[in-house]
């Protein structure tokens, strides 16, 4: 059989969208730009944080655009959605570079970058990328590990050893660490002595560590680094280390509130891993928490 010639003006519409986050703008010189970096390779527990990104993106449909927290939507805070970045398969450098390049090129053009991960080691990357446009950074991690080995099992490059490597750049003294609850004696010790190490406390808030570390900051630039984990895994299965323990949602959601007043040139939020979901919860969790640190943050 002979199908006759194909038409061009008959074309099929494109039906299939490229997945982006909630009202997201199509301005690429937007003052926010979020991008996704699928990185998932040093995991040591169950893996698939490279899923991540896409998940967050798809499940963000199903949120309001309007934040009655904040009195502010999203229509008032033009962003765009950069899409995820290649990254090779293994290759730990070579990622950490695209990271680094893809966050400074976002900096030095004045842009906020909203990075979607990916397992937290893609820290090391945007903070480098942050450091060669903004010096006298500070970082605010959230966090249920101080993940401040020097090494782990050998390795440099590490989601356990990623605060580790942070700190090393821009000293000790500039990391805020909050909600840990979970380390080695060494890095506790390391984190007590060394960080501005701000552990869980039972019966205290995390709105409450949040303001001493907002307290402490000042003026001063702020990278903030959210790792889902610092929720409770009750809330946020979703996961690849999870730790008992944790804040609820709302708490976390405070937390973030706290830091509004902040000189935030840089965002983060890690560790989401969707085949270990359950109905969405820590997707859904996660995209609100992206909704509101672009309403918080973005809207300069
Ligand atoms: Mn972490």
């Amino acid at each position: 059989m002979t199908r006759p010639a194909i038409r061009e003006e008959a074309a099929v519409p494109a039906f299939i969208r490229r997945e982006q986050f909630l009202a997201a703008g199509d301005d690429p010189n937007a003052q926010v730009v979020l991008m996704g970096a699928p990185l998932d390779v040093t995991t040591s527990f169950r893996p698939g944080t490279r899923f991540g990104p896409a998940r967050i993106r798809a499940v963000s449909d199903g949120l309001e655009e309007f934040s009655p927290v904040l009195d502010r939507e999203l229509a008032d805070v033009p962003f765009y959605d950069a899409g995820d970045m290649d990254l090779a398969p293994g290759r730990v450098r070579e990622s950490l570079s695209a990271i680094e390049e893809a966050v400074a090129a976002a900096v030095g053009r004045g842009q906020l970058p909203v990075v979607l991960g990916g397992e937290h080691l893609l820290t090391l990357g945007a903070v480098r990328g942050v450091l060669r446009h903004v010096p006298d950074l500070a970082v605010i991690q959230f966090d249920a590990h101080a993940d401040l080995r020097d090494d782990y099992l050998g390795e440099k490059l590490s989601h356990a050893t990623v605060m580790r490597r942070v700190a090393e750049l821009i000293g000790p003294g500039r990391l805020y660490q909050l909600g840990i609850r979970s380390g080695t004696a060494d890095e506790f010790r390391f984190g007590s002595a060394q960080t501005n190490f701000y552990p869980l406390p039972l019966g205290g808030t995390m709105a409450e560590l949040a303001e001493r570390a907002a307290a402490a900051v000042g003026s001063r630039p702020v990278y903030i680094t959210l790792d889902i984990d610092v929720v409770d895994p009750g809330f946020a299965p979703g996961t690849g280390t999870p730790e008992p323990g944790g804040v609820t949602p709302g708490q976390l959601l405070q937390a973030v509130y706290a830091l509004s007043e902040l000189n935030v040139v840089g965002i983060d939020l890690v560790e989401v891993c969707p085949p270990q979901d359950v109905s969405d919860v820590t997707s859904v969790l996660a995209a609100k928490i992206v909704r509101e640190a672009l309403l918080c943050f973005g809207a300069r």
